[in-house]
């Protein structure tokens, strides 16, 4: 360990010009070229201004303005700061503290407009490192970067090292994109509120603000509705075997969730499927279908014929009142209702749903799923909130234009979308799905998976088609990328989710020309060091 920590001060000052007289050059030189700094995702400008500051059991931390935000990312620094030097770091008012010292200043001070909400500056110089933003989210996003310029062991969880030297720089960095997230399928496995968390956490490291949780599915059911006590007695558990699996969140696990995200500055997105992906629903109400059969929770993958009817009244006051329920959790701006893959064959049969194609003057059952999703989103609308959903959502027209359509077969979605008028979110499959293998040995077991998302083709990912006009552009708000986890159970997320996700991070908040794939697998090494620090169980 102390070997390692003298390593570290010899090549940071190395790296920072100081000459390390004592040290041996040849090591000093190889260090210094593994060990450059390296951020992800990549700063939007990074300069080197030689000199560094020596982080030790003497510097403070300084608040410079008072307010909720402040002294809680403050809090959190200082005491992960105390943690990893294994002394006291104290966080002070500007005021309290003493003329001479080496101090962290953290500013939220509304100056330089271009940074907007997200963006933050971070200088380091030799007594002072200044961390400023215009608002909250911004100095949360200097943190993080501030934890990339220090040595992985930080990251674990006990003394680091007695002192350490940051390379002098000075960073100005905003997003390119303000909607950046990640979407966890906890339907087809259920994960723990605990392992949520922890992936909140790894989300918010690499400046991911959006969580999509993806809540309901023909194979679980996992949020706790009041009305609905049979959705958590029949719908979160299916048959494995002899065995019954599954599990629920209740509302209070989603609150903390939602107040834990929030802290990190991460909106918690709710997804309700409708009309398809809904056995589990079904199963716990057969009368929800059009032939009202009773069913089981499934226990196979693939896209199934089980649908809500859209020609009972009943079908539309289950949605509803399920929809104010997930309202009355998440303060999302945002509900996800799904709209995927949802075949029409029991419309087609249904008495109910014929009558309803006849009276609304509907031509096909593509309009009567249009039909359906116009309502949902016009009840959405109602209590306010937009509704976002699966590119499949365009089928059938007449969207509303406040609907927001997230694109996954490939980036068509998104295209027609834009140029329709409205807001995008890029999730083409396969660049940014990891349920896809990364490399070949991986498919042997899947002989029906054989498209690769490797990391490098994550990083070729673009949200913006290129296709579009200026104008059409400003309708992608971002992208995620998503993780089904039809053959990923909890002890297997680390491994479909990193490293790809940090590929992924720096193609939605680094700017696009600064993108630069031989770079990154430079940064890319010196940061699986870190997801190890952190407990990251990633991909090798
Ligand atoms: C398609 S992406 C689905 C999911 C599957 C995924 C597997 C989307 C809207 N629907 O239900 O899990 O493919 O890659």
């Amino acid at each position: 360990m102390r070997n390692r920590f003298i390593q570290w001060t010899i090549l940071i000052a190395a790296l920072g010009g100081i000459n390390a007289e004592s040290a041996n050059q040849e090591t000093i030189k190889e260090d210094v070229m593994k060990e450059e700094i390296s951020i992800i995702p990549q700063p939007m400008s990074l300069k080197k201004t030689g000199g560094a500051f020596t982080l030790d059991r003497n510097a403070v931390i300084q608040l410079d303005s008072s307010g909720e935000d402040i002294a809680a990312i403050g809090g959190w620094l200082g005491e992960w700061l105390s943690n990893a030097l294994g002394s006291e770091i104290p966080v002070l008012a500007a005021n309290a503290v003493p003329a001479n010292a080496k101090r962290i200043v953290l500013s939220i001070e509304e100056k330089n407009e271009p940074l907007g909400e997200e963006g933050y500056e971070l200088t380091v110089s030799t007594q002072t490192i200044l961390l400023r933003a215009n608002r909250p989210a911004g100095l949360f996003y200097a943190v993080q970067t501030l934890r990339q310029l220090l040595p992985p062991s930080f990251e674990k969880s006990g003394a680091a090292a007695a002192s350490c030297a940051i390379p002098g720089v000075e960073i100005e960095d905003r997003p390119q994109y303000r909607w950046r997230g990640a979407l966890l399928d906890c339907a087809r496995h259920f994960m723990t509120k605990d392992f949520l968390l922890r992936y909140i956490d790894l989300l918010a490291y690499h400046k991911l603000n959006v969580f999509h949780l993806h809540l309901t599915d023909d194979q679980g059911w996992r949020i706790e509705i009041e009305k609905h006590p049979k959705l958590m007695e029949v719908g979160a558990y299916r048959m494995e075997g002899n065995e019954r699996y599954g599990g629920y969140y209740s509302k209070k696990d989603l609150r903390e969730i939602i107040a834990y995200a929030q802290a990190r500055f991460i909106t918690v997105i709710p997804e309700f499927e409708m009309p398809g992906h809904a056995s589990a629903a079904i199963a716990s109400y057969p009368e929800l279908a059009c032939d009202g059969q009773s069913i089981s929770v499934l226990t196979e993958w693939g896209v199934f014929k089980n649908v809500f009817c859209a020609g009972k009244e009943g079908a539309f006051d289950f949605l509803e009142s399920v929809l104010d329920e997930i309202i009355d959790i998440f303060p999302s701006p945002y509900i996800h209702i799904g709209g995927d893959e949802a075949p029409r064959d029991h419309w087609q049969e249904c008495p109910l749903c014929q009558k309803r194609i006849q009276e609304e003057h509907l031509k096909s059952e593509a309009e009567l799923q249009s039909y359906l999703i116009r309502r949902i989103e016009k009840f959405l609308s109602s209590r306010g909130r937009r509704m976002i959903g699966w590119d499949e959502i365009l089928e059938g027209g007449g969207l509303p234009p406040s609907a927001i359509v997230q694109s996954w077969r490939g980036m068509d979605g998104a295209v027609t979308a834009s140029k329709l008028g409205h807001d995008v979110v890029s999730s083409p499959n396969p660049f940014v799905y990891f349920d896809y293998p990364q490399e070949e040995k991986q498919v042997s077991s899947k002989p029906d998976w054989m498209i690769l998302t490797t990391m490098e083709k994550t990083y070729s990912f673009r949200a913006t088609p290129p296709e579009l006009t200026p104008d059409e552009a400003k309708h992608v708000l971002g992208a995620e990328c998503a993780l089904w986890t039809e053959h990923s159970p909890q002890e297997q997320v680390d491994q479909q989710t990193f490293p790809r996700l940090c590929a992924y991070s720096e193609t939605v908040w680094t700017p696009e020309k600064a993108l630069d794939w031989q770079n990154f697998q430079k940064r890319i090494t010196p940061h699986l060091e870190r997801l190890a620090a952190l407990g990251v169980d990633y991909y090798r």
